[in-house]
């Protein structure tokens, strides 16, 4: 099958790679000539496991090209961004997407396949992209099929989780649904469940913001938990114990290009039957400014100026800073008059190692979940004025014996009186 891909971000560039590893004929096309003469160099822009090695098979197999301009194909895939619209309710801007099927217009013929994995708020298949096409000259469902099959992979398990997740295909008709079923099927081990389009929307949506919302119930109970001077952290682990119950972990926020951003496209598309949506948006907004207070209170009981941030990634082993929560932490305390040292070693404009950011600096703050902040060495912690660790995702495990540990377990008594502890 001779497909083209538009869009080599964090989903289409694996997609492509697959489809083109599997034997298809696949040109990848993005509007930045440096990232497609690295792609056909072999080298790749994003931190994700697997996928370089993945690039280079495809390329010499011969079935991969990156390319600015869309070429003819069977079937073509549109990944490309769909921010939030600046308006009240922050709804889904499509612009990208009809840039993407603009280009591909002239190209498009009798039999064609469109899909649209671009995340998208509900009844735009219907509303939005069917036209576009259907001003070509096409009917959709005879001579044209269409379908958007939502993207569902994990950032850091990209490669495993788009041959193994079950994959929603949600046609305009199900001849669409058939043919788009059809072309995933040559690599996609999980289940196809066929659906519609709008279900197939809307499903996409409701995954990300059932766990936004019970992320946000995680940090909801954070904040009580350090109010009433009680251990989240036990009585997460303890509830988890009931069969029927799952509580998230509560973290520095929610960050991301879909948690933080697709919950909105629901809102914006029913905002009189979305208060609880609304609440948990605000709830996991409100966290940055939450471990800010907390940071001062620390802070204002201790000598220095300097608090270190580790991670600036807005999750664990992976290069994303997009709306990253330790981001909008590092601008607030850098405001409030702190001097911020930042140790990320997977952000490239993150630049000291972990001695240089520790020097003379009275806090650590873990805001990302990396593997090397699993154990915080004594060679940082040394350099500290005071060694305290504020870990936000309660995933240090090992520290030096005279470092003060603060999770949300018992920040209360940290912020309280952090003098009660003895410091080197
Ligand atoms: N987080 C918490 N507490 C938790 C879990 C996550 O604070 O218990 C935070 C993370 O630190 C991060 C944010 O939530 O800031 C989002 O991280 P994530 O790992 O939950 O998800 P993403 O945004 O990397 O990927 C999600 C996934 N959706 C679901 O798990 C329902 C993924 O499967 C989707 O493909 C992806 O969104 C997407 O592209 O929509």
């Amino acid at each position: 099958m001779k497909i083209t891909v538009v869009g080599l971000g964090y989903i289409g560039l694996p997609t492509a790679i697959l489809f083109a590893k599997y034997g298809n004929k696949v040109t990848g096309v993005d509007l930045s000539p440096v990232m497609t003469d690295n792609l056909n160099a072999g080298r790749i822009h994003i931190e994700e496991p697997g996928l370089e090695a993945d690039l280079q098979d495809a390329l010499a197999l011969n079935n991969f090209h990156a390319s600015t301009t869309p070429v003819s194909a069977d079937a073509y895939i549109i990944a490309v961004p769909t921010p939030n619209k600046n308006d009240e309710y922050k709804s889904c801007d499509t612009a990208y997407v009809e840039s993407a099927l603009g280009s591909i217009a002239p190209l498009l013929k009798e039999n064609d396949t469109i899909i649209v994995e671009s995340t998208i708020a509900p009844r735009t298949m219907a509303d939005v992209v069917q036209p576009l096409i259907e001003k070509q000259g096409f009917t959709v469902g005879q001579d044209i099929f269409l379908a958007h099959c939502p993207e569902r992979v994990l950032p850091g398990n990209i490669m495993h989780e788009l041959i193994h997740n079950p994959r929603i295909i949600g046609g305009i008709t199900e001849q669409c649904t058939e043919k788009a079923a059809a072309v995933y099927g040559e690599f996609v081990e999980g289940e196809i469940i066929k659906a519609q389009a709008g279900e197939a929307e809307l499903s996409k949506l409701m995954e990300n913001t059932y766990r936004d919302l019970n992320i946000a119930l995680a940090n909801e109970l954070a904040k009580i938990s350090n109010y009433l001077e009680i251990d989240a952290l036990r009585v997460i682990e303890m509830a988890n114990k009931h069969p029927r119950v799952n509580l998230h972990q509560p973290g520095p926020g929610v960050g991301g290009h879909c948690l933080a951003v697709d919950p909105y496209f629901v809102i914006a598309a029913s905002p009189e039957q979305s208060p609880l949506m609304q609440t948990a948006r605000k709830v996991n907004n409100s966290m940055p400014e939450y471990v800010v207070e907390n940071v001062k209170q620390i802070m204002e009981q201790r000598d220095g100026n300097t608090v270190t941030l580790f991670g600036l990634t807005y999750k664990g082993n992976i290069d994303d800073i997009r709306e990253s929560p330790a981001m909008e932490i590092k601008e607030m305390l850098t405001k409030e008059g702190f001097d911020v040292k930042s140790f990320d070693p997977h952000v490239v404009s993150a630049p000291l190692t972990g001695e240089e950011a520790c020097e003379d600096s009275s806090l650590i703050v873990v805001l990302s979940d990396h593997d090397e902040f699993r154990t915080i060495p004594t060679t940082y912690t040394d350099k500290m004025r005071s060694a305290i660790v504020f870990d936000t995702k309660n995933m240090v495990q090992n520290v030096g014996e005279q470092v003060v540990y603060a999770n949300y377990g018992n920040l209360h008594e940290i912020t309280k009186d952090v003098a009660q502890y003895q410091f080197n």
